[in-house]
């Protein structure tokens, strides 16, 4: 058994993150463990893009953890010396009535955000490439943007990789935990290696699930497959002159992107998507009659200079029960966190942040406290 007092299992964007920002508090050995070889397509990492917003509808509870994202993006890019970040600024768009979008408003109100709320025919009139009907209501987010996630995951990989003390160990797909009497885990690989640590971070995406299970704690998590793509458009949405977005009408939540470096205008849809167990193969793209037909009629209904499909990609949500993330001490010194439901990665550099200092010092933030276990057997989330 390789042990070691931190266990980081699992090196998508919130492991190698928190990996990143430990290594800057401790000089210990931090054992860190993939399935894969991060990047990869197999987490909640590929696919270019994310957005980042912070007037949030989906609570304000996450407004004071977007806004210390965004400043630790910009370190971060600066320190890369990189564009990791576009701030191009976003805008929400559905009826005016639709949760999500009174949600933007007030937590911009809540945290005296910049918020502009325009009318469909005021939007159209200021973005080229937006045909939105008057009767529906836009929130432009001017401090808000779009993560170039390739660049930040190629760049967290090689800062990781050349830190002697973080031991990253790749191929090495745990199957299995063993709660230590001390606090910690024992993980088993499916190659036969085994890894203990006693504080550890347990970010492994679509293995979560399972792997509680193994020591007795079911999770209410499930996964999704989501698919997304890129299409043909003309000179209105270039990032200058459009920015990124996401829309809820009756037909469905979408979100998407203007055109970066010739990339194409990219969009997904947020809700629905087929579930599937931990560890199936996602089908590929095109697999399924729906991948572009729930996709075309949006684009043709609000984006008159968007063309025809490039090429799509598949990826995976896991989901709990409310959409709003699991970040908990789920067992002596192990904090477990998932269920990011599709709205995580932009939190990736503040939730690395806190997730090193909890390793360290035990303190788990106040911000985290919305996201405990415990409102999926008592009251809800806040
Ligand atoms: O949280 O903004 C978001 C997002 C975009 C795509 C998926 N989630």
């Amino acid at each position: 058994v390789s042990h070691s007092r931190y266990l980081i299992i699992g090196a998508g964007s919130m492991g190698l993150s928190a990996a990143h920002y430990l290594a800057q508090q401790t000089t210990e050995t931090i054992q860190v463990l993939d399935a894969y070889s991060p990047p990869h397509d197999q987490g909640a990492h590929h696919g270019e893009t994310r957005l980042i917003r912070l007037a949030y509808g989906e609570g304000a509870a996450y407004v004071p953890l977007a806004k210390q994202a965004w400043a630790l993006w910009q370190a971060m890019a600066q320190e890369a010396g990189q564009a990791l970040l576009m701030p191009v600024g976003v805008v929400n768009c559905g009826p005016s009535d639709d949760p999500f979008v009174v949600q933007v408003q007030e937590s911009a109100d809540q945290y005296q955000l910049a918020l502009e709320t325009l009318s469909g025919d005021e939007l159209n009139a200021r973005y080229a490439g937006w045909q939105l009907p008057a009767e529906m209501t836009g929130c432009v987010e001017s401090q808000a943007g779009v993560l170039r996630i390739d660049r930040i995951m190629r760049w967290l990989r090689q800062r990781v990789s050349a830190q002697a003390q973080i031991q990253l160990s790749t191929g090495a797909g745990v199957v299995r935990l063993e709660a230590l009497d001390s606090g910690g885990v024992l993980a088993h690989c499916a190659d036969g290696r085994q890894f203990s640590g006693d504080r550890v971070l347990l970010s492994s995406g679509q293995s979560l699930q399972p792997l509680m299970a193994s020591v007795g704690i079911e999770l209410p998590l499930t996964r999704v497959r989501k698919t997304f793509a890129w299409f043909e458009c003309d000179e209105r949405y270039t990032p200058d002159q459009f920015p990124g977005f996401s829309i809820n009408d009756a037909s469905g939540i979408y979100y998407g992107f203007p055109n970066i470096e010739g990339a194409g205008f990219k969009i997904g849809r947020h809700d629905g998507g087929q579930p599937l167990p931990p560890g199936e193969p996602l089908r590929a793209f095109g697999e399924l009659e729906e991948d572009l037909a729930e996709l075309q009629p949006v684009l043709d209904r609000y984006f008159p200079g968007v063309g025809a499909l490039r090429h799509g990609a598949v990826c995976q949500y896991i989901r709990t029960p409310d959409e709003h993330f699991l970040i908990d001490e789920c067992l002596p010194g192990v904090l477990v966190a998932g269920g990011f439901s599709g709205h995580g990665y932009k939190f990736a550099s503040v939730l690395g942040h806190l997730f090193a200092h909890w390793l360290f010092d035990g303190e788990k933030s106040p911000l985290l406290a919305p996201f405990s276990a415990q409102r999926f057997s008592s009251p809800g989330f806040e």
